[in-house]
């Protein structure tokens, strides 16, 4: 393989996963409860009814997960610090839970034992319930970001001599709008008391959104100010973005997909990447939002602006966009996957919001990378195979429709490094495990390892095994050695662990089913006709019984 078709020098991949979804053990070792503890238990809030209180049992399986991490052979994991298990009721004058401390503290150091990086997340949305009660949670400016930025340093201190890479917070738009704006995840507010007995979508999502910015900023300072002259990290937000194609070429679709595309990551109706990078709020924001538009001081513009190391992006899918619709929220546009012809975007996944189009991934490197001028890590991407919950293990291990996913997106992405020269340093496709999916509970799942809930065995998907060679293959051959030669220096060369369930037993098990050469259209199409083999048998089926 030619030099020009490898990944960059360092470049970083893993898999990802966030502390609420897999780690379960909700009232042990003085963890306190998480904003999204008892909204998951109130009746309609979750799909099959989930919770989060045993998920993937990761907290107390941590070192077999670590095992599994290790016999993917990945380079790093992306997981994400439970704030309510250091500081159970949150708070700056609250007591700190050493127990909690000492749980990331071994799991980072069994990581590096194994010759993996920790990536670590602040906030993965589970903000302790206390600071809700007590203040309203992230709609207390004041409050939350002293809160924070003290769990923050709490974090550091605790872990900052052996992390390198620190996320603040994950998707606040998911925080914002989804949890302020339209109430269906936690804290569960908005204005239709139908679904809410609080809240106010005009106003709240504006302002949890501009707080959390803020909280962030605040938090990278501190980082900045006290820890990296001998830390020595890099540390950033994550931002959620999807590729905005207009539906078709009329003038009024063409904006509508530019509108779209500034809601989400921009500008228009509000925006995280502009501040933060660019060091302003769009004029056309203010315009549409009027007084419910809020803005910060000089002081405060002063620690917002600039206040990421590199772009964090999570990105899944792209939407056609029409104009109209009134749904603010969305920038006022209409999605569709559906082409004017009736054709589709791309394969469907489980959850309604993703389709599979691998060159909407390569604009949007594109995109960002122009507009920001910043690295770009890609800290989640991944797919959800439609009905993988409702088939057994031995037919859910053959996700076809994830590996043509990954196989599109890891083009995409060589292709974005090596022919349009976007600098980017690290991709972690989502998930490490099937796991709590938010408010579709358990149903959808988007694991590249198969957790079967009864037993709390893992069993790796083809994808996982699709990612792995594809990683060992593009990585750069000198980088490669560095980590290897870590990895045996720490692990003596066991670095191939045996899976307690024995479904998996060692990276150089990792082969591919039979035939299968990666990266040819030809061989794309086959998988793809294959998936579609497959769902036809499972229709048949389905119509027997
Ligand atoms: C992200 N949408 O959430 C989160 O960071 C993960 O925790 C989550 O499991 C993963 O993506 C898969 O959903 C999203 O509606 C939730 O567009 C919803 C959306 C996007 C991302």
């Amino acid at each position: 393989m030619s030099p020009s078709h490898k990944l960059p020098k360092d470049f970083i991949w893993g898999f990802a996963t966030a502390a609420f979804q897999v780690e379960g053990s909700a009232n042990v070792d003085g963890r306190g409860k998480s904003i999204w503890d008892d909204f998951a238990k109130l009746p309609g809030k979750t799909l099959d009814g989930g919770n989060g209180d045993v998920a993937t049992d990761s907290y107390r399986l941590w070192k077999e997960d670590i095992a599994l991490l290790a016999s993917y052979g990945v380079r790093s994991y992306r997981f994400s610090i439970s704030w309510s298990r250091v500081i159970p009721l949150g708070g700056r004058n609250d007591p700190v839970n050493q127990a909690g401390i000492d749980f990331y503290s071994k799991f980072v150091d069994e990581l590096l034992a194994h010759g993996i990086q920790p990536f670590v997340t602040l906030y993965h949305w589970d903000l302790p319930q206390g600071l809700q009660d007590r203040y309203g949670g992230w709609l207390n400016k004041d409050e939350i970001v002293k809160d924070f930025t003290n769990y923050a340093k709490i974090c550091f201190e605790a872990l900052g001599d052996r992390v390198e890479h620190w996320l603040t917070i994950n998707e606040p738009w998911c925080c914002a709008i989804l949890g302020h704006g339209r109430g269906v995840f936690a804290p569960g507010r908005s204005s239709d008391r139908s679904r809410n007995p609080e809240g106010d979508s005009s106003t709240e999502p504006w302002i949890v959104a501009h707080h959390i910015i803020l909280a962030h900023a605040h938090a990278v300072k501190l980082y900045r100010d006290e820890y990296k002259s001998t830390q020595k990290g890099q540390i950033g937000i994550t931002l959620n973005g999807d590729w905005a194609l207009p539906y078709d070429n009329t003038p009024e679709n063409i904006a509508a997909a530019q509108h779209a595309l500034d809601f989400a990551i921009g500008e228009y109706p509000f925006s995280y990447a502009d501040p933060v990078y660019l060091g302003f709020y769009p004029p056309y924001m203010r315009e549409v939002l009027g007084d419910r538009m809020p803005d910060f001081t000089e002081e405060e513009w002063s620690v917002v602006k600039g206040s990421s190391d590199f772009y964090g992006m999570n990105t899944y899918t792209t939407n056609l966009c029409r104009a109209g619709g009134e749904d603010e929220f969305q920038g006022n546009v209409d999605y569709t996957f559906t082409r004017p012809d009736g054709s589709q975007l791309g394969n469907q996944a489980h959850c309604a919001w993703l389709q599979d189009y691998p060159d909407g991934f390569r604009q949007l490197l594109n995109y960002i990378w122009k507009r920001y001028k910043m690295p770009i890590y890609v800290t989640e991407n991944g797919f959800a195979v439609k009905g993988e919950n409702d088939i057994p293990v031995e037919e859910a291990v053959k996700d076809y429709d994830r590996i043509h996913y990954f196989q599109g997106t890891t083009k995409a992405l060589l292709d974005a490094i090596n022919v349009d020269g976007v600098d980017i340093r690290s991709y972690f496709p989502w998930s490490l495990l099937d796991n709590f999916e938010w408010a579709d509970g358990y149903t959808t799942r988007f694991g590249i390892t198969y957790v079967d809930y009864e037993t709390q065995k893992r069993y790796p998907k083809e994808s996982a095994r699709f990612l792995v060679k594809w990683f060992t293959e593009h990585e750069d051959s000198e980088t490669a050695a560095r980590l290897d030669k870590l990895k045996r220096k720490t692990t003596n060369g066991s670095s191939s662990t045996t899976i307690a369930n024995g479904s998996v037993s060692s990276k150089a098990d990792t082969k591919l089913p039979c035939g299968h050469e990666e990266g040819s259209p030809a061989t794309q199409q086959r998988w793809g006709i294959r998936a579609t083999f497959m769902k036809f048998i499972a229709a048949i089926l389905a119509f027997i019984r």
